[in-house]
């Protein structure tokens, strides 16, 4: 296989880790579509059992489709090793599974998606592991709250789905010196805008089933490691024996088809964004606008530090709350109603009733994440059509509120 990281992002994102040649001149990598591999012998199947022998063996531990998938999305975050996974949640879950044991503790942001939440509050504490949720963007809690159990800290970074930003060299720096392990979920940004290992992070995790993959036809997850012990741990405990929540071959070639088109997409959702958030901000019927790329961004200055660009994603509450954003929500025609992201249609939702809706009310509300607050995800469309769909619920949210 072969990975030229003196390339650039976008030939990367198309040729890393595959040689056509070595695939009878395949243009598009072949999709092993199969569970098990034949052994030549006995002794030859025990030597790959054994670790003696690379060869493949069975698709839940590896197979030659995820492996490029992993190849390809190692090296455009700048890792030394991924895994592939059903889901972000497998990706989550078996990174957590295999980093913490009961009597440790993990410092996670007060804002994450919903089921990340809910695992969490609700699924590792059941295993005896101790959960404290902090407000991340103030790095002096971070700081503070770091203990001699601590084994992870834990963040999203703009998070899901109020926007707030984490400094990650700052927490990279403070996990590092306490000799904790930081996990960030880089979904939002994939790495065409945000690369955490380069800021110090030990993994990234991610929801390949929104930009990575990008035609909402997918669930899958990665992660991506620093250190190749580590993702081999993760491989043969977290996915292997913890949660086998393998990626099926069909959907990993569908995610390497759609990372060609990565950097060209992300630039037109960034672009998208951007002028649906101006839009936003001068409408008489918005109250709030979070979108890192609007120099009144209370972390304006961090998000031009950290993003190549600001992201495909912007929430904002209306000054009607609940009732007017149903009614935003309602008047949509061309955003589509839907959660997820990343997709090449618009989208909206409402997270406290939908995404969010895994957290307690009175938790959401002190975690920053308001009853009133919608989430948007820009597509692909031309941004004319797009502004004209939006302008035009806000005004039928506001005429219905004066
Ligand atoms: O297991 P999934 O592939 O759905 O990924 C879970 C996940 C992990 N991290 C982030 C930042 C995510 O946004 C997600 C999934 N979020 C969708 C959303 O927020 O719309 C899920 C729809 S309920």
């Amino acid at each position: 296989m072969r990975t030229d990281s003196r390339r650039g992002f976008a030939t990367r994102a198309i040729h890393s880790g595959y040689d056509p040649l070595a695939h009878g001149g395949a243009l598009a990598p072949p999709i092993y579509q199969t569970a098990t591999f034949t052994f030549p012998s006995a002794e030859a199947g025990a030597a790959r059992f054994a670790g003696d022998d690379p060869g493949y063996f069975y698709s839940r531990i590896a197979n030659p489709t995820l492996r490029l998938l992993e190849t390809r999305v190692a090296d455009l975050e700048g890792g030394t090793e991924a895994i592939a996974f059903a889901s972000g949640m497998g990706a989550i879950t078996a990174t957590l599974w295999t980093l913490l044991r009961p009597g440790d503790e993990i410092v996670a942001d007060q804002t994450l998606y919903g089921c990340t939440y809910a695992f969490l509050q609700h699924g590792l504490a059941a295993f005896g592991i101790r959960v404290r949720f902090v407000d991340m963007a103030d790095s002096a809690r971070l700081e503070a709250s770091i203990g001699p159990a601590t084994r992870v800290v834990y963040c999203e970074s703009p998070a899901n789905p109020n926007m707030r930003l984490v400094d990650l060299r700052r927490a990279a720096a403070l996990c590092r010196r306490s000799g904790v392990r930081l996990v960030v979920d880089n979904t939002y940004c994939t790495p065409y805008l945000q690369r955490p290992l380069e800021l110090g992070a030990h993994v990234v995790v991610h929801s390949a089933t929104k930009y990575l993959n990008g035609h909402g036809d997918v669930t899958a997850g990665v992660a991506v490691c620093a250190e190749r012990e580590l993702a081999e741990q993760i491989r043969l405990k977290g996915l292997k024996d913890m949660t086998g929540a393998v990626l099926s071959p069909h959907d990993a070639g569908l995610v390497l088809r759609g990372l060609k088109t990565l950097p060209l997409r992300m630039e037109r959702h960034c672009d998208n964004a951007q002028a649906v958030a101006s839009l936003l901000a001068g409408h008489r019927a918005v109250q709030a606008v979070h979108y890192p790329g609007q120099p009144g961004f209370a972390q304006h200055d961090l998000a031009c530090k950290q993003m190549r660009r600001f992201g495909g994603m912007v929430a904002f509450e209306l000054r009607g709350g609940v009732a007017a954003g149903r009614r935003f929500l309602n008047a949509l025609e061309l955003v589509q109603r839907a959660v997820s992201l990343g997709d090449a249609e618009s989208l909206a939702q409402h997270p406290a009733s939908m995404t969010h809706a895994t957290y307690e009310p009175e938790v959401r509300r002190a975690s920053g994440i308001s009853d009133g607050l919608v989430r948007f995800s820009a597509g692909l469309e031309d941004a004319d059509d797009l502004l004209a769909d939006v302008r035009r619920a806000l005004d039928v949210a506001d005429a219905a509120a004066s």
